[in-house]
């Protein structure tokens, strides 16, 4: 039998950590024969609620989940851990400015990865989902300098996930068709859904996305804006962010990055820049990427951009760029 691996899900007692759990406990991420100690991590104030969430995660009796470990303690949390899941992140409240919470958020990266460095294993897998989900990665990635800084990443796979059962819906066929959109960029309003080297699967046949869903104007234009505004639509709807679809979403990307992406298919992940593309090194951008069996990823290189694309992850990466230097400022 395999050893446990110490999973640790940040914001535990919040609306995400709630969708996710379960799937992580029961091993639909890592594998139905990988036993799982789950490390939950909240405020001090959240403890009491965490504590129910512990006992309903008691209560699904599980048989991969080996113990449950609730604390308020990040050193504590990090302890040993294989895989960090970092979800929690203060909320945006009434009349808060996004660079308030830009740097109220960053903060909390920053302790947590230094606390990454001193406790995790040199081999943990990072997966940011708290916003700004890049900028935060790329804080945490700086405060832990033992750590190989690809592997931190952060969470663009529902962004993807979205544009797929856009493109699928449009084309009346399932989303598991739909291959290689990507996502460019930052998980904001700026980001770059971009079909232009995807296909989808008609009777058995691979044909690109722009032949079969023959409509430019909407690829262009309705396509991309209901992307980028999708998370906003969800908040307006149900007067909460998404978290179902947020879980899944976490599932997906880890389950990718522990098992690798299928032949000739690419996923969409937060990396550090290499310089591909022309992004600045070493900031978190959503590129499109293929994972190995062994749990490495590479950035997917030589794909020919056109003026239309360029000019936008040129947005999306000045957009980034700006939150940089404000995370940094505020980290100071
Ligand atoms: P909730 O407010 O329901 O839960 C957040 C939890 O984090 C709370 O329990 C809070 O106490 C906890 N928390 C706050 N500070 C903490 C700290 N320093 N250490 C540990 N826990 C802490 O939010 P939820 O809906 O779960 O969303 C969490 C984050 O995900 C938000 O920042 C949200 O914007 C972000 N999202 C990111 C997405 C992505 O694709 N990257 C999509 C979904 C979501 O919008």
């Amino acid at each position: 039998p395999k050893a446990p691996i110490r999973v640790v899900i940040t914001g535990a007692a919040g609306q995400i950590a709630y969708s996710l759990l379960y799937p992580v406990a029961k091993g639909d991420v890592f594998g139905h024969d990988q036993p799982i100690v789950l490390v939950l991590l909240d405020i001090e104030v959240m403890l009491g609620v965490l504590k129910g969430v512990v006992m309903e995660l008691v209560d699904c009796a599980l048989p991969l989940l080996r113990e449950i470990i609730p604390t308020a303690d990040p050193n504590e949390a990090f302890e040993g851990a294989d895989v960090a899941i970092l979800v929690g992140a203060m909320p945006r409240k009434e009349g808060m400015e996004r660079k308030d919470l830009l740097k109220a958020n960053v903060k909390i990266f920053k302790v947590q990865g230094e606390a990454l460095d001193k406790h995790a294993k040199k081999s943990v897998k990072v997966v940011v989902v708290g916003n700004p989900a890049n900028t935060n990665a790329f804080i945490c990635k700086k405060y832990a300098p033992s750590i190989a800084p690809e592997n931190f990443t952060c969470l663009t796979r529902l962004d993807q996930s979205r544009a797929q059962s856009q493109v699928a819906s449009r084309v009346h066929i399932s989303a598991q068709d739909v291959h290689n959109i990507i996502i460019w960029g930052n998980h904001s309003s700026t980001q770059f859904p971009d079909v232009s080297h995807g296909c989808v699967l008609l009777n058995g046949q691979k044909v690109k996305i722009m032949d079969a869903v023959k409509d430019e104007a909407w690829l262009k234009g309705a396509f991309i804006s209901t992307v980028q505004k999708r998370g906003a639509e969800v908040i307006a709807a149900r007067k909460l962010s998404s978290a179902l679809s947020a879980a899944k979403a976490i599932c997906d990307h880890l389950h990718d990055w522990w098992f690798g992406t299928p032949e000739g298919r690419w996923v969409s992940m937060g990396v550090p820049s290499d310089g591909s593309y022309g992004v600045e090194k070493g900031l978190i951008f959503s590129f499109p990427v293929v994972i190995k069996p062994n749990k490495t990823y590479s950035i997917v290189t030589g794909l020919e951009l056109d003026a239309f694309a360029k000019e936008k992850i040129c947005a999306t990466q000045k957009e980034l760029i700006e939150e940089r230097d404000q995370a940094l400022e505020a980290c100071a």
